[in-house]
């Protein structure tokens, strides 16, 4: 039986290929070089799977920015306005992945959206009515392939399958198809390719059509048969195909699933339950992949259910006829367990990171290949690790739990409705028509990076980092004073990550020093680890908070992250159940708010980005049940609260449209989002359902550098009061500032007071 992963982490250790790329743009690196530091990373990734003894270890799922963008390019799909300035290849890449402002050329980058329900981001494609496929006369998967041979690697490539590729993409600006009806014009590219990968020498394929999982229309649900038979067509010609899906059970597509292909693979860490049913859709030969190894999460494989797992497998199949797999790719996962030098030893033994989790499918392979006592040693260790979390106090906290079982229906709601409290929060907070406010962060200049970094190396103390703090919010206090806001923010100077930083303040979490896991681009986050049941040791953000109060003249606006996009942007535990943890950080953060308002903080904003990215993959009652308990940890983060006290909450999106009742729900008195960049047409639902609350829909794009002009804010302006009542509108970015530089921050925030200024007066005269 073989072990096997369906990609690896491409950072590197230390996140190399973020230095590189970020060098490379910066004009302090070559081309040549960051290419060579490039091939360096595959290199050792692909030893470390080699030493760990995977026997099937894949290629081309390394990428300079993102695996679907360089798939873009090989098919030759970048959108003309890409292709027309004379770009070099790479510089053309990244030029789709984060733009191009340079030697006169000026284009944006292409969308960029979540891979599925993970924290990582791909590139949309961006397709053309009378869009041309061609193969790039590289193409990447053919090279890499060649370059692991070379070294002494027999290798499966990856690529992203044709009705996912289509399904993932969309119509470009102006364009009217519909992705998947360019499905003929696609698929003689990818036979090319296949069969240049086997000309190269490539046996098998990973070709991953995750979108399986979803529901699908009906024409895209129809396609994969036909598509796959196709390719079944072309016989020795092009490698084995080992069709993977992950995320997700695809029971309800089962229909769908192709009967010629050498393997399919599926998620059995998310959905063990499909297995029979896989089994029985299987073609006569069909090898079973068994996902057994979790590449969404850091918790250390249950050996033994996983070994029995596979042996259900091969009892059906036979041992020929099963390989074993991580559950998707390892890209969510960080790199090595090994550098984390800080880990309390005790908590590290739970852990597993891409490089040990390598081990693990191989050790699960040898398993049922040679019987249990080839690895033995493995598996009693891994039975002790097992048995030390289960039974850990870290664990299970009598305390927390108790607090959750006296939760009573009041703590979910505020004391009045939003008319009364609205009142209250008038008279408390005298606001004018029309509110400017931000979303909370200003700038991370470097000095603030520095001046971190020497306190978490202790090169400076703890008093003198706090002095430095206190001196930042003073300056951005100031800085709000003379751009005449209405309800100031104190920057978050302090803060690392908005979801690391509250991670370090919990108990029940453990932290790490270089667990980076790629979100997009050269972006990394290293996200904190759920360990046990929740709970504050004490305030996290009230001294920060008081000190800003303290030296304002005008409303300072709290600020912290919610229940749902803590528990989403951290490894979650999963032992329990996601609605408890997020239950377990409610209360903590009830606390944390009612702390706040204690200390004068009466505007606190509570943010969910991520609560939309948590909605199940599939419609229906899961999904139903998700919003009820993201919504109910909202309100009993909130609840506790005066009617004087005005909740504000923000989203990193305007897609309302789906789920509005669960927006709605939240009962915010305030809500920003990020409607800038999309049409003012999306705030229809807001008037079609009749939203009696206050709304910030962003009236500029704070993703990029440019200065929007005080005309192009109040057009903006003027857009939204066709949807939205003048007492319903703030006038704000469209989200936090924190990687914008202060020169464009200000001048356009100045822009942005005077046009609510002018609308101020105007309705003032009505
Ligand atoms: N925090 C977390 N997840 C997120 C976001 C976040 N997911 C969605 C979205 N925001 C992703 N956006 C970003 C934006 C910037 C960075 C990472 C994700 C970023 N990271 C620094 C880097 O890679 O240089 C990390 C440096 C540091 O933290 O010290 O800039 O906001 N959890
Ligand atoms: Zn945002």
């Amino acid at each position: 039986v073989q072990s096997s992963i369906l990609g690896f982490p491409r950072m590197g250790v230390n996140r190399d290929l973020k230095k590189a790329t970020e060098a490379y743009w910066g004009g302090k690196l070559s081309q040549a070089d960051l290419l060579s530091e490039a091939k360096r990373l595959r290199l050792e990734h692909w030893n470390i799977q080699k030493k760990a003894g995977v026997d099937v270890i894949p290629s081309n799922d390394f990428a300079l920015y993102d695996q679907v963008l360089h798939q873009i390019q090989d098919f030759g799909a970048a959108p003309p306005r890409y292709t027309t300035h004379g770009l070099d290849p790479i510089d053309e890449y990244f030029a789709m992945g984060r733009g191009h402002q340079k030697d006169g050329v000026d284009v944006p980058s292409l969308e960029m959206v979540k891979w599925f329900d993970s924290n990582y981001h791909y590139v949309k494609p961006t397709l053309q009515d009378n869009q041309v496929f061609k193969l790039s006369s590289n193409p990447k998967a053919v090279v890499e392939f060649l370059e692991a041979k070379e070294a002494g690697i027999a290798t499966r490539p990856v690529l992203v399958g044709p009705v996912s590729f289509l399904h993932l993409g969309k119509a470009d600006r102006g364009q009217t198809v519909n992705p998947i009806d360019l499905l003929e014009k696609l698929l003689p590219v990818y036979e090319e390719y296949l069969v240049k990968l086997k000309a190269a020498g490539a046996e098998t394929v990973q070709i991953d059509e995750p979108t399986l999982v979803y529901d699908l229309p009906a024409k895209t649900k129809a396609a994969f048969k036909p598509t796959y038979e196709k390719l079944a067509a072309l016989g020795d010609k092009i490698p084995k195909i080992v069709f993977a899906t992950y995320f997700g059970d695809i029971v309800h597509n089962i229909d769908a699933l192709p009967t010629d292909v050498y393997a399919v693979h599926v998620d059995l860490v998310r959905n063990p339950e499909q297995l029979e049913t896989v089994i029985g859709a299987l073609g006569e030969k069909t090898i079973l992949s068994a996902g057994v190894v979790d590449g969404r999460n850091i918790w250390k494989a249950n050996l033994k259910r996983a070994i029995e797992t596979v042996e259900t497998a091969i009892q059906k199949l036979g041992k020929e006829r099963v390989i074993v797999a991580t559950s998707s790719s390892l890209l969510h996962t960080p790199h090595t367990l090994a550098s984390e030098k800080k880990l309390d030893p005790e908590i590290a033994d739970w852990f597993s990171f891409a490089s040990e989790k390598a081990v693990e499918v191989a050790v699960i392979a040898k398993a049922v290949t040679e019987g249990p006592a080839a690895v033995r040693e493995a598996l009693e260790a891994n039975a002790k690790s097992i048995q030390s979390r289960a039974s850990s106090k870290r664990t299970n906290d009598s305390k927390v739990k108790d607090r959750q079982s006296k939760i009573t229906p009041d703590m979910y709601n505020r004391k009045s409705e939003f008319p009364i409290r609205i009142a209250q929060q008038q008279k408390e907070l005298g606001l004018p028509l029309f509110p400017t406010t931000t979303i909370g962060s200003f700038p991370q200049t470097k000095e603030i990076r520095v001046q971190r970094n020497r306190f978490t190396k202790g090169e400076i103390t703890a008093e003198q980092y706090e002095k430095f703090i206190e001196k930042e919010i003073q300056d951005v206090v100031k800085i709000q004073e003379e751009l005449d806001l209405d309800v100031y923010v104190h920057g978050e100077p302090e803060r690392n990550d908005m979801v690391q930083y509250f991670g370090e303040r919990l108990d029940g979490y453990a932290f790490t020093t270089h667990a980076w896991v790629q979100s997009y681009g050269s972006r990394c986050v290293r996200p904190p680890i759920v360990v046990g049941d929740i709970s504050r040791p004490a305030p996290m953000t009230v001294k920060e908070s008081k000190y800003a109060v303290s030296i304002s003249k005008k409303p300072m606006k709290g600020m912290l992250t919610g229940p749902i996009t803590c528990l989403r942007w951290s490894f979650p535990r999963d032992d329990v159940h996601q609605s408890v943890q997020a239950e377990q950080l409610a209360l903590a953060l009830r606390d944390e708010v009612v702390d706040l308002e204690a200390a004068g903080v009466f505007v606190i904003q509570v943010d969910e980005p991520a609560l939309r990215e948590g909605l199940p993959l599939r419609a229906g009652k899961e999904r139903e049940a998700y919003l009820d308990w993201a919504v109910k940890s909202f309100r009993l983060s909130v609840s506790g609260v005066k009617d004087s006290t005005q909740i504000h909450s923000h989203f990193c999106y305007s897609e309302f449209q789906d789920f509005f009742h669960a927006i709605a729900a939240l009962d915010a008195d305030v809500l920003s989002i990020e409607n800038s960049k999309s049409d003012a047409k999306l705030l229809k639902v807001f008037v079609d359902e009749a939203y009696p609350r206050h709304i910030g829909p962003g009236v500029y794009d704070i993703h990029s550098p440019r200065v929007p002009s005080e005309q192009e804010i109040k057009d903006r302006i003027e857009e939204m009061l066709a949807y939205l009542k003048p007492e319903q509108l703030w006038i704000d970015p469209d989200c936090g500032l924190k990687t914008r530089q202060w020169a464009e921050t200000k001048a356009a925030l100045t822009n942005m007071v005077n046009a609510a200024k002018f609308y101020r007066q105007k309705y003032a005269s009505k």
